[in-house]
């Protein structure tokens, strides 16, 4: 499509004009670009169409704008960008991406210092040239030192689970600030995302100044990019940033719903807007059901707005009723190291359960390593049945306490390289559940290691598959897998297939959990604990499902005990 390549040859013009100074001609430039980028219909289809009088009609382009998208149209170029870009021949994608650096900048850069990309700034910046130039000094230099590391480091993202718990004490901090009217996170930690690149608060106040002091006082705050009455910035110690955004209560929902995202749901929503015949933007709407409202749409969850099929589901009153932060009745991987010491062990389990009542679990399942897995002590078959025999009286114990927990003794065994289980089928049988995964040999070829799995789910003992992609999160790839065909074996054997809550596996990726919903596996939300403080982790595991669309009926530990059991057996 010519929509995009163009969009993108006018968001440079902006950048360039500004850097010639020249006035209100990059705001229209700019305007034009989102326009295109919002529009369904190939521009070259309009202009065949309706000429240069349709083009003018588009939302952002007037008559000299019009003429430019012709001259791409016809020739495959703009000469007024080339000229631009000839003055100033710059890699402003990637010089705009560092933190601080805007037109003026690049400008001033390449004008004294002949700065073209990132390489060349950064090379500046060492030899200490940066400091020198006129405006800049030490602090600026080190500033944009600071970001060309940290776009390099891990692309900049960070791990939703290291994340969360932190961004949790200062929305609170925030929250009891009393200009604050309003206040609601945003952007993908909204979205919960499983890497986030930065944070994003929204507030409503009427004393912005003083919400910003606020904020770019906050401890933790080692750099502030920019400050205004609308936007602020700022850089955390742990290395992520912050971005704040205030806005008056009447446009709290616009606000709300743009800065939420995703990028790409914002431009199909505003897409789906234009063709009801107004405009969609930030202001003026005061909760974000009134926003999908007015595009004839239900609410939609915030994990689910990554532009997937979510609008065209809310459109014909087919969103999936996804699952509750509330709705888990259990866990069903929780670690107790009974082979490295049993004495702690047992102590673990009790810990274990005093958690799963705190959280109003209706099952636990203790999940041990098993014998082939030496590096964690794992069990062999006569361990098992040791602890299946303590797990058991333990039950007796909590009967006679009245209490509704029940302890479910399991295992997580391992899936050796040719697909069978490191224990016998006799002692896996007397276990409440087996889970299976592989934790071996994840170098093999797609089709072997398909098949591996594939026996395993074929043994009638095996419930629950584990790290179905042994990926580490920034640290391990994905093992390769033909997905479908185990999904299919899946079904056709009743396999339950673990979604992991733990930050760094998050084993079945929202994809993979909308592939298995529609072909009709059922899943088991898990958080493979090996302390019972993790078991908190259940709630990436649960936004981890709600992005993969599942329902209540696609998750077995959504469900009672009772019901739940019968899945295993
Ligand atoms: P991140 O920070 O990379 O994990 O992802 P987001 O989604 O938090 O992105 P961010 O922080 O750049 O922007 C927050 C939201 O603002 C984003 O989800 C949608 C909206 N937004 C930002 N830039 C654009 C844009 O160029 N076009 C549109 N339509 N929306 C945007
Ligand atoms: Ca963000
Ligand atoms: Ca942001």
């Amino acid at each position: 499509m010519n929509n995009q390549e163009i969009a993108k040859i006018f968001h440079e013009i902006a950048v360039l004009l500004e850097i010639e100074d020249v006035a209100f001609k990059p705001q229209a430039y700019e305007k034009a670009a989102m326009g295109l980028e919002a529009l369904s219909e190939d521009v070259e289809k309009i202009y065949k169409r309706g000429g240069i009088k349709e083009l003018e009609e588009l939302p952002g382009v007037g008559k000299g704008i019009a003429e430019k998208i012709i001259e791409y149209l016809k020739t495959g170029k703009i000469k007024e960008y080339q000229q631009l870009k000839k003055k100033t021949p710059v890699d402003i994608e990637e010089l705009t991406a560092v933190e601080g650096i805007g037109p003026k900048t690049i400008s001033i850069l390449y004008k004294v210092l002949s700065i073209k990309n990132l390489k060349d700034l950064e090379r500046a910046a060492r030899a200490g040239k940066i400091r020198r130039l006129e405006n800049f000094g030490e602090k600026s230099e080190q500033n944009i030192l600071e970001s060309i590391e940290f776009l390099k480091r891990s692309k900049g993202r960070f791990l939703l689970g290291e994340i969360l718990p932190e961004v949790r004490e200062i929305y609170k901090k925030l929250k009891n600030l009393k200009e604050v009217k309003k206040i609601s996170l945003a952007g993908s930690l909204r979205r919960m995302k499983e890497t986030i690149g930065d944070i994003d608060f929204l507030v409503v106040s009427r004393q912005p100044e003083k919400v910003m002091n606020f904020f770019i006082s906050l401890p933790g705050v080692i750099k502030i990019w920019g400050k205004g009455a609308t936007k602020t910035s700022v850089r955390m110690r742990q290395g992520y940033d912050m971005d704040i955004r205030v806005v008056a209560g009447k446009s709290f929902g616009s606000a709300l719903q743009y800065f939420t995202g995703s990028k790409e749901h914002n431009i199909a929503t505003r897409k789906l807007a234009m063709e009801k015949g107004f405009k969609l933007n930030e202001y003026g709407i005061k909760t974000e059901e009134e926003v999908y409202k007015k595009i004839g749409l239900p609410y939609i969850e915030p994990e689910l707005r990554e532009n997937t099929g979510e609008l065209e589901a809310g459109l014909r009153g087919k969103l999936p009723k996804i699952i509750g932060y509330q709705d888990i009745c259990g866990d069903l991987h929780c670690h107790s190291h009974w082979g490295a010491d049993k004495n702690k062990a047992i102590k673990q389990i009790e810990n274990f359960v005093r958690l799963a009542r705190e959280m109003n679990y209706e099952y636990v399942g203790i999940s041990d390593h098993t014998k082939f897995l030496a590096i964690e002590h794992g069990l062999d078959e006569k361990q098992l049945l040791e602890q299946k025999k303590f797990i058991d009286k333990l039950n007796q114990k909590l009967k006679i306490e009245n209490c509704k927990l029940k302890i479910l003794c399991g295992c997580e065994a391992n899936i050796m390289a040719d697909g069978s289980i490191d224990i016998n089928d006799k002692t896996l049988a007397k276990l409440d559940y087996v889970i299976a995964g592989v934790h071996s040999q994840f170098k093999m070829n797609r089709e072997k290691m398909t098949e591996r799995i594939i026996r395993a789910m074929r043994n009638p003992n095996v419930d629950i598959i584990s790290h179905l992609t042994g990926r580490i999160i920034q640290q391990r790839d994905e093992y390769e897998i033909d997905f479908d065909k185990i999904l299919k074996a899946a079904k056709e054997t009743g396999t339950i297939l673990e979604i992991n809550a733990y930050p760094v596996r998050l084993d079945l990726k929202d994809s993979n959990i909308r592939k298995a919903k529609e072909a009709g596996v059922k899943m088991v939300i898990n958080t493979d604990s090996h302390q019972s403080e993790q078991m908190r982790f259940m709630e990436y595991g649960i936004s981890q499902a709600r992005r993969g669309w599942a329902e209540k009926k696609d998750i077995i530990n959504c469900w009672s005990a009772e019901k739940m059991l019968g899945m295993l057996k």
